[in-house]
């Protein structure tokens, strides 16, 4: 039985805690934590066996606590999963990894000391059906060589304090990764656009945004960021190959006919979108640590998708691609 120890309990947060002790085989959540202290405690309550600490630091130090998931506000992402490795304890860290791919770095550097991978990211459209078949169909090669990728991310609301960067760190990060995974390939260089803005939107950050990609084989990816104010939660992407396409199916909805019209409703909170996922995910993560060790979405993986993000946000107003150059691979993510 894995102990785990939860910080952040939030909405994510408190969504995977759910998951862990409802779903998940082979753990049980021990420790949670939060900023705001009173989260920690009014979640703990809700769950026999679960004790609340004053701080994540805490939590991380706590003997009982073998592995933690970290679902804190993204700036205190990288602190706590380098205090993670501090203790050599294996980590579950939400995307983005870092702030910056600079702060990837460190974890990297920290990760490669300890001389085994204990860090996996939250990238967990991989696990979704959608992206996995897609992802077979493409690497077994019967459409052809990939050109070009087509997605847009289409959200309803963001909370308070978020900034036109956070469109490509925060919410693109999710195409970002999944678009090398797809394609195999990396990036080469990006550039993001404004557009026309949303009347709708008139909370201080740019919306939509298009973020336009390369990659290293000359594959080309075109991304519609709307961060809020779309009609529901839509994830879109259509892969194009040389000999044929695959699109990401639309998840399960039921058909409605009535009044001359047949419709089926649109999700708004992504945490519904992606729940298959995040249940599978967890259930991998857990099933890898029993094993030995995470085999999902790697520190090396948080990377590439910061580096990206990085360039991107560096490209906004310059009318330029900007070059997306990643240190070299160590062995230890190969
Ligand atoms: C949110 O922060 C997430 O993490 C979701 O996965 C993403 O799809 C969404 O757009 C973000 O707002």
């Amino acid at each position: 039985m894995l102990n785990i120890g939860v910080i952040g309990c939030g909405a994510i947060g408190r969504d995977h805690i759910r998951r862990l002790h409802d779903l998940v085989p082979g753990c049980q959540v021990v420790a949670c934590a939060d900023y705001f202290e009173e989260a920690a405690r009014k979640t703990a309550a809700q769950y026999e066996g679960l004790r609340a600490y004053p701080s994540g630091e805490e939590l991380i130090a706590a003997p009982e606590v073998q592995a933690v998931l970290i679902a804190s506000s993204d700036p205190s992402h990288a602190g706590y999963v380098l205090e993670c490795l501090k203790h050599g304890k294996f980590v579950f860290c939400e995307k983005p990894l870092a702030q910056n791919a600079a702060d990837c770095e460190k974890i990297i550097e920290a990760e490669l000391a300890q001389g085994k991978r204990l860090v996996q990211v939250g990238f967990m459209r991989r696990y979704d059906r959608g992206y996995a078949e897609m992802k077979r169909i493409i690497d077994s090669g019967e459409l052809g060589a990939p050109l070009m990728i087509h997605a847009c991310h289409r959200n309803v609301s963001q909370p308070d304090g978020f900034q036109t960067e956070m469109g490509v760190s925060n919410v693109a990060i999710h195409e970002l990764d999944i678009c090398r995974w797809l394609l195999s390939d990396e990036y080469a260089n990006g550039q993001v656009l404004k557009v026309r803005q949303s009347a709708c939107s008139t909370k201080g950050y740019d919306n939509p945004q298009i973020v336009l990609l390369e990659t290293q084989s000359g594959a080309r990816i075109d991304v519609e960021v709307q961060v809020a104010d779309a009609y529901g939660y839509d994830i879109q992407c259509q892969v194009v190959c040389e000999k044929g396409t695959v699109n990401l199916p639309d998840p399960y909805a039921v058909v409605k006919r009535a009044n001359a019209t047949r419709s089926f409703p649109i999700l708004t909170d992504w945490k519904d979108r992606f729940i298959e996922a995040y249940d599978i995910e967890l259930t991998e993560w857990v099933k890898s640590l029993a094993a030995g060790g995470p085999t999902g979405p790697s520190a090396w993986d948080g990377y590439a998708a910061c580096v990206a993000a990085d360039a991107l946000n560096r490209s906004r107003g310059t009318g330029q691609f900007l070059p997306i150059e990643m240190m070299e691979k160590p062995a230890m993510y190969k």
